[in-house]
């Protein structure tokens, strides 16, 4: 199981995004390993560093994970006033947790991965992801994310759902008997984030959510940033809130801590605000579904 499949020459490894288009990387070394639930594979690579690919898909890259760990963190983090309890759905390679925790208002964080060998294949090949589980305020939890939020009697502040593509296991984790439950376990004053996939490739998929959403909450919003090694490297996260507000030209809210802010890398206020901005055609989209003219 931990044996590399070899060393020296190079190994092609293609995602295919479409018929014709796709993503390939060559790799040095590559450790594949089966688990329950899906294909997990590590690429050794010169160009991304260190690649984790589940069932053929890209989810996380050294170069550029911290651009999407840090929008899908500390959108929905600075955009409540007291964060302390948060729940991560999906997230087994700890990167969203690793954010999470940069937040000292969190004092309990639970992460719901339905798969532990992606923790276990995570630990062994990013040992620096791996402390962020041992963290105090953590609790990992092997289940089904979609059965889990069904059945806690548990309360959150933020929800996060860091899921892979809504496909096989994830795709529960963008329906509206999910999002229902999620409304149900958020705090009133609480708020939920999640991401949700590409603009330019997956444009009916989005719109469609989006009414989802806007079904099962009281205020939503789009943003997006980009993520190279994900199909069309530009990528859409949305959030959703019952009482909450979220405008963010009102950041920070008073008594926040923003000491994290000088570890992010991608994040900053600015980012924060921008990543709201969202360009034309997908305004004129949206108002075209729903009719209205926000
Ligand atoms: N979650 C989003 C992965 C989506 C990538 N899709 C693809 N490559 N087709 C990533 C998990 C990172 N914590």
């Amino acid at each position: 199981m931990d044996t590399p499949v070899g060393s020296g020459t190079l190994y092609w490894f293609i995602e295919r995004h479409r018929e014709d288009t796709g993503l390939f990387m060559g790799a040095r070394r590559v450790w594949t390993y089966r688990s329950n639930f899906q294909d997990i594979a590590v690429l050794e690579t010169e160009t991304w560093g260190r690649v984790l690919v589940l069932d053929g898909l890209v989810q996380m890259t050294d170069r550029d994970e911290f651009i999407y760990h840090e929008m899908l963190a500390h959108v929905p983090l600075m955009t409540h006033p007291d964060p302390r309890r948060v729940l991560i759905i999906g997230g087994g390679d700890g990167g969203v947790l690793r954010e999470v925790l940069r937040h000292p208002e969190v004092t309990r964080a639970v992460l719901c991965e339905i798969d532990p060998m992606v923790i276990e294949v995570v630990r062994r090949h990013w040992p620096e992801h791996g402390a962020v589980f041992d963290d105090p305020r953590v609790q990992v939890l092997n289940e089904d994310g979609n059965q889990f939020v069904q059945t806690t009697y548990e309360r959150y502040d933020v929800v996060i759902v860091d899921s892979s593509d809504p496909v096989s296991y994830s795709r529960s984790l963008f329906s509206p008997h999910f999002l229902a439950a999620v409304r149900r376990i958020v705090y009133p004053s609480g708020l939920y984030a999640t991401q949700c996939m590409s603009l330019l490739y997956h444009l009916d998929f989005v719109k469609g959510f989006y009414r989802q959403l806007q079904a099962a909450f009281s205020n939503v919003a789009l943003y997006t940033a980009p993520v190279p090694s994900y199909p069309t490297g530009w990528w859409n996260f949305a959030m959703g809130s019952i009482e909450l507000s979220f405008d963010p030209d009102r950041l920070p809210l008073k008594g926040r801590s923003i000491e994290f802010l000088r570890l992010t890398r991608y994040y900053s206020l600015e980012i924060h605000r921008s990543a709201f901005t969202l360009p034309n055609f997908l305004v004129q989209e949206l108002q075209y579904a729903h009719g209205t003219d926000r």
